[in-house]
């Protein structure tokens, strides 16, 4: 790709320089002799900002013009990560930066390092929503990110005794260079009260809400920039009091209560909530979501307006994607703001609001599925409850007429009034919405056959399938230098804008110099993973052993403790003396527990204890190290991925919707241990089964375990060696002799083992016997290494937003450079 002059891309050093030296002087008042690494790191980012924003508004012209259909990407989370090292690449300036800085003594790696990635989701949703966002804007869809700008994001990770203890994120606390607040984009928020039914002089029903307080959300912009290519924006909502409503009638007496009604006006953005935790009655969390859908969906109709047109062909100009359900209120709102505002028939507004939203589904669990009780969205959203109500029953009538028996039509039902009535919140993104999708084939098959199988079977055409991707530029271009150098050198630089060229390397699959090359860089990235973790850790690993990693979430079906038995295992075997075939392995850990959730924290606790024990025996510490990487996140990542030589993918078949950390690890030359769940069916089948290793039940054969009724106790005692290693998590030696500490995990995998460790457990071995084989041929590792990366092209997030744009956005691509 060539850029147009003045396209902002391909700045000179002296540009550069000239523009940092101004943010640094002028827009932050500092000189270079009192200036700290954060004031460096902020001159630029301010200096990349604007060079950002350029493309965005070019990128905006160019929309206009083209008068083109847009998207607008609903999230209550966002995971973007550092951005200053990604605008860099993105700009392709990189190199001219690093050469701009070293002229005024500076060095970037430092300077990057300053960054506080903004830590605004739980984990793969929000990382997905940012992946899609950097491919939106490569792309060249019309597009902006909609989200809440809370000021705390997820909890940051400390270890204490092992433990797991959280620590409050403060991201904003040396500022954040990348916003814009845009005051003048602000949108007041109705909450409580109660409604008014009237017919006017025509004789038509008007509802008229009257709330019992309303709050202020205001955009806060942040610039996305795609690859050489254009830039959206991602709009963050900040909530805050509206000072004329309460202070200026009040008189002294009253300016406290003022106050503190204000303060906690303002919370409402205050804090992320870490996901799995039981969420009935917390009402702040509906406030959030409601919140944010309900600034956002204004925000669009000025769009939509300013622009001249009419309402009733909302749905030809913006596609929503609602990113599960959390955002699913926007159905109910976006009836209220046609029919109670903009006096819109009902069919006519439930047309265009059916042909506006799209939904996608991120879980099967059902502890998982979103549900509100009827009591609390009453209280909180009066009218949205009618409007509820109204879809309901009319979706219910149309099910009577089509025969659906009574059976059908309840478990059909937007409310649940099985115990505490409840909305389920699926059922409302599903009837809303002209297309529904899953995140991966095996997801979307069992999202049909399971969760919403009476919908698929009403409305077959409705369902459909989008497999995750990555920006594969930022996780593998950004964070494995080493590796894209050798790949740009060897088939040039069209895999940065479509990654299936990578196939193109196929011919130095068996080259024994290109595997040689391709295995010292693997060595310089796991030599710099482990002086990182030797830093935040003090264990200091050998880079020279397999590195086997498994960082994700902490949650009992992903199956970190599964891991944990296959290591006990391993260290038995070395104690009884029969490890010889052992292959010498560092185990790497990463992930963080909800602050509720008891079994994942004993998880935590296991895994440091098992750490401290074969860490610290010499009899076993040559052959194998264990650790816990406190605090994974973005920034995190992206040191981890590039130094894994075996990514752990072990979740119980039907449990995982797609991983995205798999395509992570593939992407950077990682073989994958796994089980037929999520994406990791699809990554199998690009990559050849030859190169992965594939353990455990099928989905069915779950299904069918559970049916037949599953007792893990026979299993145990069937199994030697499963026994041992069982039995040693209560022996104390993992805890000073405490014989109760591992107890709860003991119980539940011998009583009801939920996700079948015991059942996969030998088969888990098994297929670690053949890592730990095919690991002594280095050759042969190299070359699985490489047919890993080269058959990646499916997973590129790129690919991913293609298919939203043909199959269910139906907008085209414009680009501006
Ligand atoms: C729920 C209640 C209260 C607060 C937060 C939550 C909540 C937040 C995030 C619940 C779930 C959340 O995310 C679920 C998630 O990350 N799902 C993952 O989505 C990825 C992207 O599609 C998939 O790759 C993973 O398989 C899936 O687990």
């Amino acid at each position: 790709t060539s850029s147009k002059p003045g396209s902002g891309l391909d700045l000179s050093k002296e540009e550069i320089k000239k523009s940092f030296l101004e943010k640094l002087f002028y827009g932050l008042g500092r000189i270079p002799t009192v200036a700290t690494d954060n004031d460096y790191y902020s001159a630029l980012a301010l200096a990349v900002r604007d060079w950002v924003f350029r493309q965005y508004v070019r990128s905006l012209e160019e929309y206009a013009e083209q008068d083109s259909r847009g998207v607008a990407y609903l999230s209550a989370e966002y995971l973007p990560g550092p951005h200053l090292g990604n605008n860099l690449l993105n700009l392709s300036i990189t190199k001219t930066t690093r050469e701009a800085l070293a002229d005024l003594d500076l060095d970037l790696d430092k300077i990057l390092e300053q960054e506080v990635e903004p830590g605004l989701g739980n984990g793969g949703l929000g990382r997905l929503a940012s992946c899609y966002l950097d491919s939106m804007a490569t792309l060249g869809v019309p597009s902006i990110g909609y989200g809440i700008r809370y000021e705390f994001g997820i909890f940051n990770q400390t270890l204490k005794d092992g433990w797991q203890a959280e620590v409050t994120d403060k991201w904003l606390h040396y500022g954040n260079p990348w916003e814009v607040v845009r005051p003048e984009i602000a949108f007041e928020v109705k909450f409580g009260g109660y409604t008014e039914h009237k017919y006017d002089s025509n004789n038509k029903l008007q509802v008229n809400w009257i709330p019992d307080s309303e709050i202020r959300g205001t955009a806060y912009d942040t610039p996305i920039l795609g690859y050489r290519s254009n830039g959206i924006i991602m709009r963050l909502w900040s909530a805050e009091a509206i000072e004329s409503f309460d202070f200026a009638a009040y008189n002294m007496g009253d300016y406290y209560r003022a106050v503190e009604k204000k303060m906690r006006s303002e919370n409402i953005t205050k804090v992320l909530y870490p996901n799995d935790e039981n969420l009935s009655g917390k009402e702040l969390r509906l406030k959030q979501q409601y919140f944010f859908v309900s600034c956002s969906l204004q925000d669009i109709i000025r769009l939509h307006l300013l622009q001249g047109r009419e309402l009733e062909n909302f749905h030809e100009k913006f596609n929503i994607q609602l990113n599960d359900t959390h955002p699913s209120i926007a159905v109910a709102e976006l009836m209220r703001i046609l029919v109670d505002i903009h006096q819109m028939e009902w069919d006519e507004a439930w047309h265009v609001t059916r042909h506006t939203f799209a939904y996608t589904n991120h879980t099967l669990l059902p502890e998982a599925l979103e549900k509100w009780s009827v009591n609390l969205l009453g209280r909180l959203l009066p009218r949205h409850l009618e409007i509820i109500y109204e879809i309901n029953s009319r979706f219910l009538n149309e099910l009577r007429k089509q025969n659906f028996s009574t059976e059908q039509i309840s478990r059909m039902s937007l409310i649940d009034d099985r115990g505490e009535p409840s909305i389920r919140m699926a059922h409302l993104a599903t009837v809303g919405s002209h297309k529904v999708n899953g995140v991966s084939a095996l997801h979307s098959r069992l999202l049909k056959s399971m969760v919403l199988q009476d919908f698929a079977e009403l409305w077959p055409e409705k369902f459909t399938n989008v497999t995750n991707g990555v920006a594969h530029r930022r996780f593998l271009a950004l964070s494995n230098p080493g590796l894209a150098d050798l790949i740009t050198r060897k088939i040039g630089k069209e895999w940065l804008t479509d990654l299936s060229a990578l196939r193109n390397l196929e011919k130095f699959a068996d080259d024994k110099s290109f595997q040689e090359e391709w295995r010292n860089i693997k060595f310089k990235n796991k030599e710099r993973l482990t002086a990182l973790i030797e830093e935040r850790t003090g264990v200091k690993l050998d880079p020279s052993m397999l590195f086997d990693i498994h960082v994700k979430r902490i949650h009992e079906y992903k199956r970190q403790h599964l891991k944990v038995l296959h290591i006990l295992s391993l260290y038995l075997r070395l104690k009884n003396g029969k490890g010889k075939d052992i292959s010498p392995t560092s185990f790497i850990f990463g992930g963080k527990a909800a602050p509720g959730y008891f079994m994942a924290k004993r998880i935590i606790k296991l895994i440091t204890a098992v750490a401290d024990l074969i860490n610290n025996d010499p009899e076993v510490n040559k052959k194998l190290k264990v650790v816990f990487l406190p605090n994974f996140s973005v920034k995190l990542a992206q040191q981890v991925y590039p130094a894994a030589d075996l990514s752990e993918q072990i979740s119980m078949a039907g449990k995982e919707a797609s991983g995205t950390g798999n395509m992570k690890f593939s992407l950077n030359g990682a073989l994958t241990i796994g089980t037929l769940d999520g994406a990791n069916v699809e990554i199998r089948e690009e990559v050849g089964e030859k190169n992965f290793f594939l353990f455990g039940l099928t989905t069915e054969e779950v299904q069918e375990t559970k049916k037949a009724g599953y007792h893990p106790y026979r299993i145990y005692e069937q199994n030697n060696d499963l026994r041992e290693v069982m039995d040693f998590l209560i022996s104390g030696k993992l805890s000073k002799g405490d014989k109760e500490l591992f107890r709860p995990i003991y119980d539940n995998l011998l009583q009801q083992d939920p996700y079948l460790l015991l059942k996969d457990y030998q088969s888990y071995i098994e297929a670690m016997d053949e890592v730990h084989k095919t690991w002594k041929d280095q050759n042969e590792w190299a070359k699985r290494s490489i047919l890993n990366v080269i058959n990646m092209g499916k997973f590129s997030s790129d690919r991913s937003i293609s298919d939203y744009c043909e199959d269910i956005w139906k907008v085209e691509t414009v680009k501006v450079v």
